[in-house]
């Protein structure tokens, strides 16, 4: 059974736990600046915390497919203030959503226990500085970067070639002096993979557990549940509710959603399925 440690907190695995994404950039449709951002992220904080989030992922970089990157002043600038909104309002964990080390040192002294990284410390100076930090990490497979992965994405054995890659920045990990009890693992659906891997990949899910560490799943409101649905983003909800609920089933731990409310839902009534196995 899995547990997480940071500092005095703990976060038990024993079944899963919804993980709300927290989007602190700029708003492509408004154009209310810095402070709107601000706010709209905090409103953000309080919504999913009240709807049972056990864990708030703040991120104020876009890894979307083509999205341009990010100075390291204005990331600090974004997610920063909602890192210390956040940790001073509630007792939820904080996960800072960043692949620079600087980011990763000011997000955990603001108070963030966590650190999710779709980049899985492969940035220079992100190994050192998260083994130095001692919190948990989730390492994410990708294959190629956000400007090009989705371009022809390849592979011969998609399961085996992220589980490779996961396992190999596992020993990184380890080597570096990281805790085996801080590495949480994700096969990164969307991430350099066509509808056909993203499946693959679901559907063999168990096979990951095979390395032994906590799972993290992020398939919200994808282009996995769009592209086969034939859905525009805002009609996502009962696919990605679907992939969920699969995912928990098949073993996942940690569900990153933008849906909170209804994926809590789903995942209370699986829990108390299973809890009724034992009666
Ligand atoms: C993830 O899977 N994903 S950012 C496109 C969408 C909807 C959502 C077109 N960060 C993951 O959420 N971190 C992201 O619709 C992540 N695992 C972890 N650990 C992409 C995203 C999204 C992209």
């Amino acid at each position: 059974m899995f547990e997480l440690k940071s500092g005095e907190k703990t976060l038990s695995l024993a079944s899963p736990i919804v993980m709300a994404i927290i989007n602190v950039t700029p708003d492509s449709f408004s154009d209310g600046g810095q402070h709107a951002t601000f706010e709209s992220a905090c409103r953000q904080v309080d919504k999913v915390v009240s709807q049972g989030a056990k864990i708030v992922d703040i991120g104020g970089e876009s890894t979307r497919p083509g999205a341009t990157a990010v100075t390291l002043e204005e990331e600090l600038a974004r997610v920063i203030p909602v890192i210390e909104y956040t940790a001073d309002k509630y007792d939820v964990w904080i996960s800072i959503d960043s692949s620079k080390p600087e980011v990763m040192e000011q997000a955990v002294n603001a108070g963030a226990h966590l650190i999710n990284d779709v980049r899985a410390l492969q940035e220079p100076g992100a190994l050192a500085m998260a083994a130095s930090l001692d919190v948990p990490v989730c390492l994410m497979h990708m294959q190629g970067q956000p400007q090009n992965m989705q371009d022809a994405p390849e592979y011969d054995n998609v399961i085996q070639q992220v589980n490779d890659f996961l396992s190999l920045r596992v020993d990184y990990c380890l080597a570096a002096g990281m805790s085996r009890e801080n590495i949480i693992l994700d096969p990164g659906f969307g991430f350099g993979k066509t509808l056909e891997h993203n499946y693959e990949l679901l559907a063999k899910l168990p096979e990951l557990h095979s390395l032994h560490f906590p799972l993290l799943i992020g398939l919200s409101r994808k282009s996995m549940i769009g592209d086969l649905l034939q859905r525009d983003t805002d009609q996502r909800l009962a696919g990605s509710l679907a992939g969920a609920m699969i995912a928990a089933q098949q073993g996942a731990q940690i569900l990153r959603v933008h849906d909170v409310e209804e994926t809590v839902d789903v995942i209370t009534v699986m829990s108390a399925t299973m809890a009724s196995l034992h009666n």
